[in-house]
């Protein structure tokens, strides 16, 4: 079965095609805390630009989570970046990403380049890029890229690896913000004999020690509303500590709080050196990304997050709280 995409949809793809087959060199990077959709995204279309020709890097401001080490080329992406770099590149390609400060310390590096592509599916997105294809209703930015793929050639298992390591990991397992295409996509992925079931358990069933010990600490801090519509989770850095434990061991901690029966709104803060990271989910009558909106953050209705700097854990809490307030009646 054919997947049928808009008339604007097709005529974006055409338009980045166009500069991937016309250009030489790319430089491909996404945001800070780089995740699987954003990862997934790079390497499949690191593999599409090498098979006709390209010179082509990926280059992130931090190293890929361990759990996605298992993709296929995840090796080739660098961290490390200096402004000279620039020199080496025609286009940026900038992936999920809803503004050039979330892609942290390569936003020097891309603001040099001559040409930017921005593939991005947040509504937030700040559109800038010489071409922008930012379309909230997709998925992920893999099923996006899947597009990309798609039109400029075979796509291969390496890369329906990487894609649909993308769309189960922003849909969580097909639980969250499918789009028309989602499943489609999945199918035509799956038929090119890659293993699913694998797949979905090395993200989603391969929890370090680290990781269960963090979240025992945190769920002695859950809280609900007097409704029990919304549900709030605190991690300090005093858990970190004692759990030895980063970031990336928060995953999945705030999709937890979404899968108690009646929440509505799950909020997770996250206590870091210069303020306190705050991520929320909403089963979708409740729209976070407008909250997110308000302190700077972004995402999707579904799906966002913010950073108050200078702020202590409790007093964020306050302040998001009293946001849901409403939530109470
Ligand atoms: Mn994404």
């Amino acid at each position: 079965m054919e997947v049928k995409l808009s008339l604007q949809n097709k005529k974006k793809i055409e338009d980045i095609v166009e500069v991937l087959k016309n250009k030489k060199s790319f430089l491909i990077t996404s945001h800070i805390n780089i995740d699987g959709d954003g990862i997934g995204s790079e390497i499949s279309l690191y593999i599409a630009l090498k098979k006709i020709g390209k010179k082509v890097e990926i280059i992130n401001q931090d190293r890929i989570p361990a759990i996605f080490k298992f993709l296929p080329f995840s090796e080739v992406i660098k961290t490390v970046s200096n402004e000279e770099e620039a020199k080496n590149f025609e286009v940026g390609i900038v992936i999920d990403c809803g503004n050039l400060d979330r892609a942290g310390k390569i936003k020097k590096i891309i603001k040099k380049l001559p040409f930017i592509i921005n593939i991005d599916h947040h509504l937030t997105n700040s559109q800038f890029g010489n071409i922008n294809w930012i379309d909230p209703s997709f998925s992920s930015t893999g099923e996006m890229i899947y597009f990309v793929c798609d039109k400029l050639g075979n796509i291969d298992k390496n890369q329906a690896v990487c894609l649909y390591t993308s769309i189960i990991y922003d849909t969580y397992c097909f639980t969250h913000h499918l789009s028309n295409y989602t499943l489609d996509v999945a199918k035509k992925l799956i038929n090119l004999k890659i293993n699913p079931e694998k797949i979905a358990q090395k993200i989603f069933c391969e929890k370090s020690i680290q990781s269960v010990i963090l979240f025992k600490l945190a769920l002695e801090t859950l809280k609900f509303n007097k409704k029990k519509k919304v549900c709030s989770m605190k991690v300090t850095k005093e858990m970190f500590k004692r759990a030895k434990a980063k970031e990336e061991h928060t995953e999945g901690f705030v999709e937890f709080l979404i899968s108690i029966k009646g929440v509505e709104v799950g909020v997770l803060f996250k206590e870091k050196d210069k303020g306190v990271k705050v991520s929320m989910r909403s089963k979708g009558n409740i729209d976070v990304e407008s909250i997110a909106q308000r302190y700077n953050g972004g995402g999707h209705r579904e799906a966002a997050g913010c950073f108050l700097e200078n702020k202590g854990i409790e007093e964020v809490e306050a302040i998001i709280m009293k946001e849901l307030q409403w939530m109470e009646f």
